[in-house]
């Protein structure tokens, strides 16, 4: 399945209406087992800008803007990381605040070169939300996420690359084939295993290694009563191309 977001003369910046479509959209993906794999992209010349920032009542003495996160971005993050099928977005230009983050919530990110990672917040003097503080130091070590949040600078697709923030880092003219091949080859692989794989690795930074060795275990003992294993084994002992149904 492919979700464009769609809103290209403000950047894809998000309006609620968009959370809406984009949390039915992501069940469809959750429940339809046709489903093998989820590309997240955007219309236009950005990925997204993140939240619009006309939406909000300024004079509103009331506004909570932690009810918006726990309304729409934090249920649409928490689903799109524990959704058990391969997540591949494909940055294809300036992903900015909240919309870096989404970005940086699936499982392999690919960018076109001149796409951009901006951790925009500070500009406007707000944290980084969307699990932005929480992965960016995992992903790129402190020093770099503590420069990306205060200073909110873009980076480039070719550094986000370099300092292993994002999977890959392609020609403007190769993505759309790039990360189309990506996520059929994804959507073609064992399914049901891809989401254990995903389970363990994003459990595995608040784990103890006797605890991951423990998880790792219980996973093989569950995958390995799946047919995709046996199709596996089989292919490699007849030299062929494994045809994994998922399950
Ligand atoms: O409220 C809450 O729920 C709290 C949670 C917040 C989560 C967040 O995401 S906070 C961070 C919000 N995002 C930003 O602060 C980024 C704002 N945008 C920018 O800084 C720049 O647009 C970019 C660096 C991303 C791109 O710059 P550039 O020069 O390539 O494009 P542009 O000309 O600035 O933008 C094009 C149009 O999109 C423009 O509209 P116009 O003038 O042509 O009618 C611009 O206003 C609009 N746009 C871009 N980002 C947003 C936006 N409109 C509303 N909200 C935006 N976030």
């Amino acid at each position: 399945m492919t979700i464009t977001l769609n809103r290209p003369e403000k950047l894809n910046a998000f309006v609620a209406e968009m959370h809406a479509l984009l949390r039915e959209a992501l069940m469809q993906a959750e429940d339809d087992a046709a489903v093998r794999a989820l590309l997240i992209t955007g219309a236009g010349r950005g990925f997204c800008a993140g939240q619009d920032l006309s939406e909000r009542n300024m004079n509103d003495p009331n506004l909570d803007l932690g009810g918006g996160l726990d309304a729409h971005y934090n249920p649409f993050i928490r689903r799109l990381r524990a959704l058990p099928k391969p997540v591949v977005c494909a940055v294809n230009g300036v992903a900015a605040g909240a919309g870096a983050n989404i970005a940086l919530a699936g499982d392999l990110v690919i960018a076109a070169r001149s796409a951009s990672f901006m951790q925009a917040f500070s500009k406007i003097a707000l944290v980084p939300d969307c699990g932005g503080t929480w992965w960016l130091p995992r992903l790129i070590g402190l020093q770099r996420a503590m420069g990306m949040a205060l200073l909110a600078e873009r980076v480039s697709a070719e550094d986000a690359e370099r300092w292993g923030l994002i999977w890959k880092c392609v020609d403007d003219a190769k993505l759309v084939e790039e990360a189309g091949n990506l996520a059929r080859t994804l959507a073609a692989g064992p399914t049901h295993t891809f989401g254990m794989i995903k389970k363990a690795l994003y459990a595995s930074s608040g784990n103890t290694l006797d605890e991951q060795l423990d998880l790792e275990r219980d996973f093989q003992r569950e995958v390995g009563r799946y047919g995709d294993y046996r199709e596996g084994v089989a292919a490699f002992l007849e030299k062929r191309k494994p045809a994994f149904t998922g399950r």
